[in-house]
């Protein structure tokens, strides 16, 4: 008998909350994109039965060297839950995911609604505030290989983010630089420009996209605009700290 877009839901699901490499769902068949949006949305329909929140949304795939890493030429978004949020200067434990990168980014607090085909200017007045960040992702396919609708349906390998001090949106955080520090090393260094041009064009595909499934952001809603750079392969012991040009730094650590 085929399965359901439920079971594929409830697959990578429990593949996500174990921390485990499952194959590709691809594997078995040929899935479309839209298929794997309603796979995405049924599997943290699981995370929300079990008491978790939604707090935002993670925008993928926003710059040419993160396309460039993982082969795929779409911009793409995901969902972000109060149990993926890692505190400032905190730790994760590395036995909870199953081959976790970091990747740099920058986040907006939304404090209007904002939903469907909207201009720079009108997504930009509904900022509250702009912050560093730092995005975990943990791909739950096997050597972090996937198609589009596959890692759209494993919610855009999102599985953590840690958020740095908040700014006021009338900072021109366009093109600022910034330095990602393993232990003391620089091991990416990369500008806000690399966003889609200019970071503002994420939270304008941001509210376009999550509007074509019916959703929209929300007030208090975080958004994360997408890695900044390529993202950079975890490992225990390893202290993490990126540091923006105005913004200020950001950092964890992981335990095993
Ligand atoms: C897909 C998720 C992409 C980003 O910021 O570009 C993403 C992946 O790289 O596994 O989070
Ligand atoms: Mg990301």
């Amino acid at each position: 008998m085929s399965k359901s877009l439920n079971d594929y839901a409830a697959f990578l699901d429990q593949a996500a909350a174990e921390g485990r490499e499952v194959p590709q769902i691809s594997n078995d068949r040929a899935f479309t994109v839209d298929e794997g949006y309603a796979i995405q949305a049924l599997s943290l329909a699981r995370r929300y039965g079990r008491g978790e929140r939604r707090v935002g949304v993670k925008m993928g795939l926003t710059s040419r060297v993160k396309m460039t890493q993982v082969g795929v030429n779409e911009v793409i978004w995901g969902r972000l839950t109060d149990a993926m949020r890692v505190e400032e200067g905190g730790s994760i434990s590395l036995a909870r995911y199953a081959h976790p990168r970091v990747e740099p980014e920058l986040a907006f607090l939304m404090k209007a609604p904002l939903a469907g085909e909207v201009s720079a200017v009108e997504a930009l007045a509904a900022v509250e505030a702009v912050a560093p960040a730092m995005e975990i992702i943990d791909s739950r396919y096997q050597d972090f290989k996937f198609t589009l609708p596959d890692v759209v349906a494993d919610n855009s390998s999102s599985s953590g983010f840690v958020l740095g001090g908040w700014h006021s949106p009338t900072l021109d955080f366009s093109n600022l630089g910034l330095v990602m520090e393993a232990d003391g090393r620089a091991v990416q260094m990369g500008s806000t420009a690399a966003i889609l041009g200019q970071p503002v064009r994420s939270l304008v595909a941001a509210a376009r996209m999550v509007a074509r499934w019916g959703e929209s952001l929300k007030p208090g809603d975080i958004v994360l605009a997408g890695g900044i750079t390529a993202a950079h392969p975890l490992a225990v012991g390893m202290h993490i700290r990126t540091q923006f040009q105005t913004l200020g730094s950001v950092s964890f650590s992981v335990k095993e």
